[in-house]
C-alpha cells in the first residue's frame, strides 16, 4: 500500500475516534507532533517541581509538609508515566532528556517564574495546577492511547492538587490582612503567566491544525483559556480575592467572562529563555540529572542481575 493510501486510512480511523496504539501504523508527522507535545509535557512535571520543591523544607506545618511533599512527589510520577508513554514512539528518555538540555525541548513557561512566598503554593496548585487540569482533562480523549491513559490517572490526581492549592488561598484569605495581602499577591503575580499556560491565541499557533486533524488535542488553545477564566474567577471571588484585570467582564451574550490583553512579548521572552527563572531552572535541572546518573546506572545494574537469574 503506498503513503498516501496509508494516510487516507489513517485519518479514517482518526475520525471514527479510534485509539492509535503503539504498533500501528502512522503517519511519520503524528509521531514526531506527539513525541515533541508530549515529551514537552513530561518535561514540565518535572521542571514544575523545582518551584514547590523550594518550598518544602519551609512549609508551615507537618501538615502543610506532608501535602506538599506528596503533591511534589505525584509530579514525578506525571514524569515518569509521560516519559514512559513517549518511549512507546520509539525515542528514548536519554534523547529526550538530550533534547531539553540542549534548548531543542520546551517546557511549560510558567515554571518560570519564581516561588516567592507560602502563598505561591497555593497560588501554584490553585491555578497553575488548574489550568493544567482544564487542558488534561480534554486531553483524556487523545487520539494516542497511552497519552490518552496517562492523561486520566494524571487529572485524577491534579483535582487533589488543585484542591490543597485552594485550600492554602483560602485560608490565608481569610486570615489575617497581611495574609490576605500575600495571597491577593501570589494571586496577581500567577494569573497572566497561567492564562499564558493554554498557549497562543488560534490565530497565532502553528501547531493546532494538524493537532486538531488528528485529535491530538481536543480543543483549541482559547476555548480551553475562556473555561479556566470562567470556573476559576467564581473561585476568587468566593474567597474575597480579586483577579488582577481590570478589563474582566461578564459578558452575558456569551455566558462567559470578557478578559483583557495578555501580554505576548513576555510570553514569547519566556519561551525563547529570556524569563526570570529559565537559566537557573535548566541548570538545576542538568545537575540533578548528573548527579544521579550513578543511580540509574545501579538500577540497571540491578535490573540486568535479576534478568539472569
Ligand atoms: N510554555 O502552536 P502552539 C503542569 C510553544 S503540566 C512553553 O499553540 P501546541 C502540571 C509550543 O510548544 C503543564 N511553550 O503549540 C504541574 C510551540 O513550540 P514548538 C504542561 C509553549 O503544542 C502543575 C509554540 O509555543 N502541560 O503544569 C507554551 O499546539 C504544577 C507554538 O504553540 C502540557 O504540556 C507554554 N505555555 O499547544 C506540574 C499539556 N504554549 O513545540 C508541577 C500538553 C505554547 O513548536 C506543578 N501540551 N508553547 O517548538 C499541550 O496541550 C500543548 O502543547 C500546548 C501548546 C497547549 C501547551
Amino acid at each position: 500500500m503506498g503513503a498516501e493510501e496509508l494516510d487516507v486510512l489513517f485519518q479514517e480511523r482518526i475520525d471514527a475516534n479510534d485509539k492509535i496504539e503503539p504498533r500501528d501504523s502512522m503517519p511519520e508527522e503524528y509521531r514526531s507532533h506527539l513525541i515533541r507535545q508530549m515529551s514537552q509535557h513530561a518535561h514540565s512535571e518535572v521542571i514544575g517541581m523545582q518551584p514547590e520543591g523550594n518550598w518544602i523544607t519551609r512549609a508551615p506545618s507537618l501538615r502543610a509538609k506532608k501535602i506538599l511533599l506528596a503533591k511534589v512527589q505525584d509530579e514525578a510520577g506525571h514524569g515518569l508515566y509521560l516519559y514512559s508513554a513517549t518511549e512507546t514512539l520509539g525515542i528514548s528518555r536519554e534523547e529526550l532528556i538530550a533534547k531539553l538540555h540542549q534548548g531543542k525541548a520546551k517546557y511549560a513557561s510558567i515554571f518560570n517564574y519564581p516561588a516567592l512566598t507560602w502563598a505561591d503554593m497555593g497560588a501554584i496548585g490553585w491555578l497553575v495546577d488548574g489550568a493544567a487540569i482544564t487542558n488534561q482533562v480534554s486531553l483524556q480523549r487523545t487520539s494516542y492511547g497511552p497519552y490518552s491513559r496517562a492523561m486520566v490517572k494524571i487529572c485524577k490526581e491534579e483535582s487533589f492538587h488543585q484542591r490543597q492549592g485552594y485550600e492554602i488561598m483560602a485560608s490565608m484569605a481569610n486570615g489575617t490582612p497581611a495574609q490576605k495581602e500575600m495571597a491577593q499577591d501570589a494571586l496577581n503575580r500567577f494569573w497572566w503567566p497561567s492564562l499564558m499556560m493554554f498557549g497562543p491565541h488560534d490565530s497565532d499557533s502553528p501547531r493546532t491544525g494538524n493537532a486538531m486533524k488528528w485529535k491530538i488535542k481536543r480543543e483549541y488553545n482559547d476555548v480551553l483559556r475562556k473555561k479556566f477564566i470562567d470556573k476559576t474567577v467564581s473561585q476568587a471571588n468566593l474567597i474575597g480575592l480579586t483577579i488582577p484585570d481590570k478589563d474582566l467582564k461578564w459578558n452575558e451574550a456569551e455566558n462567559s467572562y470578557d478578559f483583557g490583553a495578555i501580554d505576548w512579548d513576555e510570553f514569547w521572552s519566556v519561551v525563547k529563555g529570556g524569563g526570570p527563572c529559565n537559566v537557573k531552572r535548566l541548570n538545576h535541572h542538568k545537575k540533578a540529572h548528573k548527579d544521579g546518573a550513578w543511580v540509574r546506572k545501579a538500577a540497571a545494574a540491578y535490573a540486568k542481575k535479576q534478568a539472569t537469574k
